[in-house]
């Protein structure tokens, strides 16, 4: 009978600890919830897109994303850097080679080194929630959407990278990326594009990451990134057009 009280006593005791600890962990949880939103008012996207306001919880970006089907696609745009706090007005320049598809804009985290690569991705809530709107209507994005993109994972976000070609040079002219990333060069130029590995003419120092031919406006270029290293790299009908591509070690 004292033996069956003192358990009854014990097991009270550690639920009452229980519930006293798993408030405290929800305090924490609440104390580091960094409010994200995003407002894109209504409009029809040609040339540029306009984000009303976000809030970052972090240092950033905001991505335009295309949508395929029902699904998460191509990042098209990337905002300026933004830092954590309150934006409000931002222009996101699309470029020429943007066709009328279906857009959204969604907040993306810097992992500290404040280049755009396939070590940011989208931001995510405590409930694992992505904050991202349609750009034509404005709505927010429903959950279900972004879903697929927490299953593919790297699929999706992070493995393939997008450098823009356009009439000035390679854009962004530096990234860096896990090895095995395929990264995707965009003519957006009116000019020929022809990727090459250095030096020129030779193409000696990575001699697969060579086009071997050249492509015209809207042309893409895709090369999976297999070796670590620092590849540089050129256009090579207009060899003073350069840029680089950092593969870590994964
Ligand atoms: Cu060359």
């Amino acid at each position: 009978m004292k033996k069956g009280l003192l358990l009854i006593l014990l097991s009270g005791i550690v639920a009452l600890g229980y519930i006293v600890f798993s408030d405290k962990v929800t305090e924490q949880e609440q104390n580091i919830l960094t409010p994200a939103s995003i407002v894109i008012s209504k409009q029809d996207p040609q040339k540029e897109i306009v984000i009303e306001s976000v809030t970052m919880p972090a240092n950033g970006w905001v991505v335009a994303r295309a949508i395929e089907g029902n699904r998460l696609g191509q990042i098209i745009e990337i905002s300026e850097f933004l830092s954590k706090g309150n934006h409000a007005q931002i222009v996101v320049p699309l470029g020429d080679f943007y066709n009328g598809e279906e857009l959204i804009g969604m907040i993306y985290v810097d992992n500290g080194d404040t280049i755009f690569n396939d070590n940011d991705q989208p931001y995510k809530d405590t409930k694992g929630n992505m904050i991202a709107a349609y750009i034509k209507t404005g709505e927010l994005v429903p959950v279900s959407m972004m879903q697929p993109e927490v299953n593919a994972g790297h699929m999706m976000g992070g493995n393939m990278v997008t450098v823009t070609y356009t009439n000035a040079g390679f854009v962004p002219a530096r990234i860096e990326v896990a090895t095995g990333t395929m990264v995707e060069f965009i003519n957006k130029s009116n000019k020929e594009m022809w990727v090459a590995s250095n030096d020129h003419p030779g193409h000696e120092v990575l001699p697969t990451f060579d086009q071997f031919k050249t492509i015209g406006k809207g042309g893409r270029y895709t090369y999976v990134f297999d070796k670590p290293g620092t590849w540089q790299y050129h256009d090579h009908i207009n060899p003073e057009l350069v840029g680089t591509i950092e593969v870590r070690t994964n």
